[in-house]
């Protein structure tokens, strides 16, 4: 990744700070023995993929001050840790010209904090951090010292940033979507009843690591029968009965940027005459939402259309009696944004505009039938509709179904 993309974005992010205001994001704390995963924000700013490291942006009358804080590498430690990112190469890989170490951090603070008074960080949601997040606790010590500085989350500023993605992040995007659809054709392929959920997931798996993605984007979702109508069912641990609709919901992540894709197979040759009813309707209503997938459309739209449709479609075979019942099969909403998290920043009430990247997930979920259907495609705003990026994974039919027989009568 080139130092000039994330250069621009730092230079969107301090355009925003008022005067005698900072942003500060921290990378994530190292955790012994886990795979690390880098603190989104720290990463689209900095583009560095290491833990424990410090971005800082201030404005002091008037003057912009950019700093990274990187860990002083020990070196009886480099036998149990490996070399620590050098200053130089932290200034290559991020174009941040002022490199110093993280002891030096509170004093550097501390030598401007007195004209400061507000400071953004990745705080995250305090509802949602318990214990309280790795920034606070980190801000913890400035806060005690100079109470008049007002600390405050920094969603609102990088949210309108981080909507709209360059070229390069859909280029990574669409790999991670390329890949997941590798593996999705892979279990159509080897699938049969008797397996395990997690055999399937591990075909997928399988399939990423050897094509260099080492990540799920989020916990694989591989349900088989009754499961697939547990929304977020992730224990992936049931044998899969003859007669199953398989839903897989899974997305690899290809350097942060994570994939999101839904499809449901069955584990026999053909879907049953009932799997086919209910599949039907909602492939019908994923394509059409899709096709309403343009600059100024609203997302509340395609929510608004998709719980209409269904109904309608629920109504015609007589599943439901009022339109009112909807909400008893069909519970959840029907996109949200995708980038470096899979439910990415963005809310409900946004309006679309070129540059966004967002789910289109339709479902029925029927558990007194033991069926679930969800059939979800990532989806780019262009400048004049829409590109369905997850275009090449089969949704048809008959496409799986001749993939089905093919991989049965081996
Ligand atoms: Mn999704």
């Amino acid at each position: 990744m080139d130092s000039e993309i994330t250069r621009k974005r730092r230079e969107k992010l301090a355009e925003q700070l008022g005067d005698n205001e900072s942003a500060i994001i921290f990378a994530k704390p190292e955790i012994s023995l886990e795979k690390f995963s880098q603190d989104s924000n720290f990463l689209y700013f900095t583009g560095i993929n290491e833990p424990e490291l410090i971005y800082l942006v201030a404005k002091v009358w008037g003057k912009l001050n950019e700093v990274l804080f990187i860990e002083r590498g020990n070196p009886e430690r480099v036998v149990w840790e490996g070399v620590k990112l050098s200053i130089d190469e932290a200034k290559d890989i991020s174009g941040i010209q002022q490199i110093r170490y993280k002891d030096e951090f509170y004093p550097f603070l501390s030598g401007i904090c007195s004209q400061l008074t507000r400071i953004y960080s990745n705080l995250g949601y305090p509802m949602l951090c318990k214990p309280p997040s790795y920034p606070l606790y980190m801000l913890q010590p400035i806060q005690e010292k100079c109470p008049y500085i007002e600390i405050k989350d920094l969603n609102d500023m990088i949210t309108p940033l981080r909507l709209v993605k360059d070229e390069w992040e859909i280029q990574q995007l669409q790999r991670a979507i390329d890949i997941t659809g590798l593996g999705i054709r892979d279990i159509l392929h080897t699938a049969k009843a008797g397996m395990m959920e997690y055999e399937l997931e591990a075909t997928l798996f399988y399939r990423m690591q050897v094509n260099g993605l080492q990540q799920w984007g989020f916990a694989p979702i591989i349900a088989a029968g009754v499961n697939a109508a547990t929304l977020h069912y992730e224990k992936n641990n049931c044998q899969i009965q003859a007669g199953d609709l398989v839903l897989m919901d899974v997305g690899a992540s290809c350097n942060g940027y994570s994939a999101d894709i839904t499809r449901c197979f069955p584990i026999d040759q053909k879907f049953s005459s009932r799997q086919t009813e209910i599949y039907n309707i909602v492939l019908d209503v994923n394509k059409k939402i899709i096709e309403l997938i343009k600059p100024g459309i609203e997302m509340s739209v395609l929510n608004n259309n998709t719980v209409e449709w269904l109904a309608e479609g629920m109504l015609s075979i007589g599943l439901i009696n009022s339109r009112e019942e909807v909400r008893k099969y069909y519970m959840h909403s029907v996109s949200h944004f995708l980038g470096l998290e899979t439910h990415d920043v963005g809310g409900r009430e946004a309006v679309l505009v070129p540059g966004n990247v967002i789910t289109v997930e339709p479902g029925i979920y029927i558990p007194e039938e033991k069926l679930g259907v969800r059939i979800e495609d990532d989806v780019l705003v262009t400048d004049n509709g829409h590109q369905v990026l997850s275009a090449g994974i089969p949704k048809e039919i008959s496409d799986i179904e001749s993939i089905r027989q093919e991989a049965l009568q081996k």
